[in-house]
């Protein structure tokens, strides 16, 4: 024990040891996984939620320290979403309030749904490492994604050269949104990997036309190189759909489709 002179009986190194040692303890569980997801936006936390909760080793990294990505800012700033009906029970079976709107769409809250989508993975056994950015992915001798090179999100902030680690996981997820920086990276990585021909380039996503990208966002969903998945925005970006927008459906509902084939893929696996 150190210094006690305030009668408690545990002093500063009690927070150290408790801080680093369960943090290790975590991450060295978090290594080797069923599935990664890159990125902590609706698409990643509803695709590691369902994924975790079939059982299956899930961490989310997060380059931000805050979860929730482009939640919180509703539209605009006004810190609300909007979402299709079709897609309310997966903001109903975490618990989110959803209030009445029109043509067939409901409204929830913004900070509601960020923390509940998340508090919702946790509970269901998906692990959130924040600060955390997948810089690389792991390509294996034949061309199949592997899993993640990362680093703390603050390295490439401050400008540092400091050499990454990495985590191998069964199948990974691109949740990146918008930039889809995942895919981009094996694109640049591994000439020729794509599965489908139509993705030999990756375009970016359209103008937005909210009902045709929300309309397209799920079929867009899937491997599109092997072992790895897009969801959400980076499902769009990766076929030139249309962004969309503070309309959230598709992003839960891609989520969902994206831990569906996942989880085939891990099915095939075992
Ligand atoms: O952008 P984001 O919310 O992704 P999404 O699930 O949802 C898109 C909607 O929020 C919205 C929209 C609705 O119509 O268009 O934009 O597709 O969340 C992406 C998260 O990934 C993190 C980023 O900080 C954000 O929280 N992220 C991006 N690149 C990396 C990353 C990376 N390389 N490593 C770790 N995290």
């Amino acid at each position: 024990m150190g210094f006690d002179g305030n009668g408690f009986a545990w002093d500063e190194l009690t927070i150290t040891r408790g801080i680093v040692q369960s943090f290790m303890d975590d991450f060295l569980d978090s290594i080797d996984l069923d599935a990664a997801v890159v990125g902590a936006g609706p698409s990643g936390l509803t695709a590691a939620r369902l994924l975790a909760g079939e059982g299956h080793r899930v961490a989310v990294f997060e380059r931000n320290l805050h979860i929730g990505g482009g939640i919180w800012g509703g539209g605009m700033l006004f810190p609300r979403i909007v979402i299709e009906e079709e897609a309310a029970p997966l903001m109903e079976e975490v618990g989110i309030k959803l209030r009445e709107w029109e043509n067939g769409t409901v409204i929830a809250d913004a900070v509601e749904s960020a923390t509940k989508m998340t508090a919702a993975a946790i509970d269901a056994g998906a692990r959130i490492m924040v600060g955390i950015e997948a810089e690389d992915v792991v390509v294996d001798d034949d061309n199949r994604v592997r899993g993640v090179v990362i680093n703390w999100g603050a390295v490439p902030a401050a400008g540092l050269h400091v050499d990454p680690l990495a985590v191998h996981a069964k199948i990974v997820l691109d949740g990146t949104g918008h930039p889809c920086e995942l895919s981009r990276l094996v694109e640049m990585r591994v000439p020729g990997a794509c599965i489908d021909s139509d993705f030999d380039c990756i375009p970016g996503e359209a103008s937005m036309n909210a009902a045709a990208g929300e309309s397209s966002l799920v079929e867009n969903t899937r491997e599109i190189y092997p072992g790895l998945i897009v969801t959400g925005m980076a499902a769009s970006a990766v076929t030139k759909s249309y962004r969309m927008g503070a309309i959230f459906g598709g992003m839960l509902m891609s989520g969902q489709r994206a831990a569906e084939v996942a989880s085939g893929i891990l099915a095939d696996m075992s």
